[in-house]
């Protein structure tokens, strides 16, 4: 790298200010970008899948009609971020068939089963709640197109998680199976959710280059910290347990304490081998077999395109 642009550039990182896409930027934060950028939105088009089979199920009208324009959202949330990846020069082509191909990652927690309703207002509430405390942090950081499409994005998932925090309620405050429904839900979620904040920080590949450059804005362990603080007392008090004895606050330091969850069985999920990785490929792979007359007709002039009978 030449050493007068890299300083020009991390001063004006420094300063606050914005990079967008045709200014000068090292290769390694272009690199860095597309890979965080491109694994986010896998993660919404991937975790549309797990609440996305509870539409036609979902607990009345009303409920059906806000699950659908949540998972609608989602989706939504995904074209604008493969947007902001595409800025960085990978084309959206390239990065659907990384994900389909098993090449590129995203969240390891849509990779386990919604067996009940109790699982997808698990995931509305708490799985959202966890993506905003990231979301909203990384919306101050430094590449200006990732910045705006994660405003967009948290404005939407604000009406999310109300959403869920109002089905989880219902289940609380309902029937003893509905309430026994929601606790097992949480007993299964739970590890998941604590690997959703990714390796402790000592074990985290890539924290310290992005935040110097301030595309994380706090590390793995401050994000899970912060969003312990703000729900764990909300699940505690709705009357459900956290499936971890040693989870309290320390209060000299502010800091949770907690069981570290099962490494191992992270990394053996996130690298493909969870409960639902091979179907929730499976669904895309269909997905984009089915779409692909859509997208050639596309690119094809009118006049000359007949419609495949397949
Ligand atoms: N899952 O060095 P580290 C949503 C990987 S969607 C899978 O700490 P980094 C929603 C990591 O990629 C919102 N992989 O990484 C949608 C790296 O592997 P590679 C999801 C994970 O980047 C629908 C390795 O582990 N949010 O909420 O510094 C319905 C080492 O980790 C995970 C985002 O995507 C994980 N959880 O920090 C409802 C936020 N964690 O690439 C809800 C954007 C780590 O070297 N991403 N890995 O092979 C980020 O903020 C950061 O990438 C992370 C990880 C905090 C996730």
């Amino acid at each position: 790298e030449d050493p007068v642009k890299l300083e020009a550039f991390e001063a004006r990182i420094e300063r606050g200010e914005k990079i967008e896409p045709t200014d000068w930027m090292p290769d390694l934060y272009r690199k860095q970008l597309i890979r965080m950028i491109e694994q986010h939105a896998h993660s919404e088009i991937i975790g549309a899948l797990p609440e996305g089979t509870w539409i036609t199920r979902a607990p009345g009208f009303r409920r059906k009609l806000a699950l659908m324009a949540k998972v609608q959202d989602e989706v939504g949330h995904a074209q604008l971020l493969y947007a902001a990846a595409e800025t960085l020069g990978k084309p959206r082509e390239a990065m659907i068939d990384d994900l389909i191909n098993g090449k590129s990652k995203y969240s390891n927690i849509f990779n386990y089963p919604a067996y009940t309703w109790a699982d997808a207002c698990f995931i509305s509430w708490l799985v959202d709640a966890g993506a905003i405390v990231n979301q909203l942090a990384n919306a101050r950081g430094s590449y200006g197109p990732y910045c705006r499409a994660l405003d967009r994005i948290c404005a939407e998932e604000s009406f999310h998680l109300k959403y869920g925090h109002h089905c989880v309620i219902h289940m609380a405050t309902g029937t003893k199976k509905q309430r026994q429904m929601m606790q097992e839900a949480i007993d299964r979620w739970w590890a998941p959710m604590m690997h959703f904040f990714g390796p402790p920080d000592k074990m985290s590949a890539h924290t310290e280059v992005l935040m110097k450059w301030k595309v994380k804005m706090a590390s793995n362990d401050d994000m899970r910290n912060q969003f312990l603080d703000m729900y764990v007392p909300k699940i505690w008090e709705l009357g459900f347990t956290i499936p971890d004895p040693k989870l309290s606050k320390d209060q000299e330091t502010g800091r949770w304490v907690y069981t570290e969850p099962d490494w191992e069985e992270f990394k053996r999920v996130i690298n493909g081998d969870g409960p639902c990785n091979a179907e929730r490929l499976a669904v895309r792979r269909t997905a984009e077999e089915r779409g692909r007359w859509v997208r050639e007709a596309l690119k094809t002039p009118k006049t000359d395109y007949v419609k495949p009978l397949v």
